[in-house]
């Protein structure tokens, strides 16, 4: 089958930054470019190559920004197009690539072509949204928003639904009309005229829509993310966009799309239909979970799910992630928040994520192995998500202490608390008195001050991974074998390069765990621990880790 061939998005690593959460320079309690700005040297010291900042775009944010008023405007909070232009430019000269968020499967409500839209049914914009009439004095289907309540709102004026498939501060644009798609070419260009280097493109798979608006059997309604990711134009869409576009610059990709199949993840990435360079598959960030419930996984079903991903052929290349804003941390998740593992399982999840085969993607704070917030009352959380189900789950006959504790596994907020900087008030992240979302209480243990200091720290074993994985074309193109699929505690798996053999071995479990290895990787050296004592160097027959202990060796 041959490698696959090399691409600089294949090599590079990933840092995603929520702006609101990261850094706030102008002392209002929310995040912003300045501040982003003045952590450079910080992911230069760390060694990561891409940022990926989620939307920074004029909005009322009823969705953080994922609702955006105008594409060409920097939000107030975060900045002006002047902080933007210093910050891409500030980027460039420490040779950090910079990509944005595209949000065209909706506009705000706010949005002067929303305005327009349902000023009239004659009006020019009227098409650029989906309208319908109503279907016997009812909503034009029964289809759900993922916030809650139907995805059809009416509006009076006209006295026709417009669908929303998230809040309906969020109308969903209308792909079918070609003036529409125009516009966002040309908003796409404004920002890679100035030198972004690609977008991470929000929901991308859902801009085709099942047009026949058919109800949704019982069934169907339980994952109504499967039928709104399944629309029949998604690959003209993308291969116009990428024609029209994309093919006249030098940028990366990368679509995101909940309900997405790994099928479809692979046919929008395939190297040869000229769509997408990549795209999130979900089935590991989610392993277990439904809708809001986090219920129990098994370490062989994760370990499937990587296999998977892998069980292509070189015309597509994964993506590797843990954690994102939409997501819980991942040590909370993956690994093991407590005091006496936490610092070891967020090691070995680097480790993990760092020598998959795909492009590794890092949320901010993971580095410093941040851990979920601990939400005792609903008044908490600022997420639309859950202010939005809140009456349905709990109508539905949840009970509310059910719900929290389900949340305080699976609720987005925890990766959105502000980044934890050091051990002054509010972890550093604000001279506000209160940030616009609680800081975890944690900060005075767990803050990029301490990490930098501590040569031990979660911080360092990225630094040094992510120089080992630095051109090392082994570990980067190297075909993945999980050589134990069916340990019940040890993750144990090669990359096997033109050159070299990695062999990896995580105990994902809080208890001492054996595994008989092959003679084959007997004389391995080993190269990464993410324990400082008991330094065993050679692989011998039998491998006993300690909790949670990771290691990484190399044929010789
Ligand atoms: O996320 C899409 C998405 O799949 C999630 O919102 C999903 O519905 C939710 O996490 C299920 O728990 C993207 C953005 O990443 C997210 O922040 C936005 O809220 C959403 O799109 C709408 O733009």
């Amino acid at each position: 089958m041959g490698r696959p061939k090399k691409a600089w998005w294949k090599e590079q690593v990933v840092y995603q930054i929520y702006p609101r959460s990261f850094k706030d320079a102008n002392g209002d309690g929310m995040g912003d470019l300045q501040g982003i700005i003045s952590k450079i040297d910080y992911l230069v010291a760390l060694g990561i190559d891409i940022v990926w900042l989620s939307p920074h775009f004029d909005s009322p944010n009823a969705d953080n920004g994922y609702d955006i008023r105008d594409y060409r405007k920097v939000m107030d909070a975060f900045g002006t197009m002047a902080d933007f232009d210093e910050m891409l430019a500030k980027f460039k000269e420490k040779g950090i690539k910079l990509i944005i968020d595209l949000v065209v499967n909706h506009s705000s409500d706010e949005h002067h072509w929303f305005k327009q839209s349902k000023s009239s049914k004659e009006n020019p914009y009227r098409e650029y949204y989906i309208w319908r009439p109503d279907k016997n004095g009812k909503e034009p289907s029964n289809w759900p928003s993922f916030f809650g309540g139907s995805a059809w709102e009416l509006d009076p004026k006209t006295n026709e639904y417009y669908l929303h498939y998230f809040s309906k501060k969020q109308p969903d644009l209308n792909w079918e009309n070609p003036e529409l798609r125009e516009e966002v070419y040309s908003i796409m260009r404004f920002w890679l005229d100035k030198g972004v280097d690609g977008f991470r493109m929000d929901v991308i798979p859902l801009i085709s829509k099942h047009l026949d608006f058919n109800d949704m059997s019982a069934s169907e309604l339980k994952h109504p993310e499967i039928i709104y990711a399944s629309g029949p134009r998604i690959h003209e869409f993308l291969r116009e966009m990428n024609d029209t576009v994309l093919s006249q610059y030098d940028v990366m990709t990368v679509g995101e799309g909940f309900g997405v199949s790994r099928a479809l993840t692979q046919r929008m990435t395939d190297e040869r239909r000229k769509e997408l360079n990549l795209s999130f598959l979900f089935d590991i960030v989610r392993v277990g979970r439904d809708n809001w419930r986090q219920g129990d996984f098994t370490l062989p079903q994760l370990k499937e799910l990587f296999t998977a991903q892998n069980d292509t052929d070189n015309f597509h290349w994964p993506t590797v992630f843990l954690n994102n804003h939409d997501n819980p941390r991942s040590v909370s998740k993956f690994g093991c928040d407590s005091p006496e593992h936490r610092v070891a399982s967020a090691k070995l999840l680097a480790l993990l994520t760092l020598t998959q085969r795909g492009t590794p993607f890092l949320f901010q704070g993971e580095e410093i192995g941040m851990t979920n917030y601990c939400f005792t009352s609903f008044d908490q959380f600022d997420d639309v998500e859950i202010r939005g189900n809140y009456r349905q789950v709990l109508r539905s006959g949840v009970g509310a202490l059910t719900y929290l504790s389900e949340l305080n596994k699976s609720s987005r907020d925890h990766s959105r608390t502000p980044m934890q900087w050091s051990n002054e008030a509010q972890g550093g992240f604000t001279h506000a008195e209160k940030s616009w979302l609680a800081i975890n209480n944690n900060y005075e243990q767990i803050n990029v001050a301490n990490q930098l200091a501590d040569t031990n720290s979660v911080f360092h074993f990225y630094k040094t991974l992510l120089e080992m994985r630095r051109g090392n074309d082994d570990l980067i193109y190297g075909d993945y074998f999980d050589i134990a699929p069916d340990h019940e505690q040890v993750f144990a798996y090669t990359r096997t390069g033109t050159q070299k053999t990695f062999l990896i071995v995580l105990n994902m479990s809080g208890t001492l765990a054996c595994m008989k290895l092959d003679d084959l990787y007997h004389g391995y050296k080993l190269i990464v621990s993410n324990y400082t004592n008991d330094y065993v160097s050679w692989v011998r027959e039998t491998l006993e880790l300690g909790p949670w202990e990771a290691r990484m060796y190399v044929s010789v």
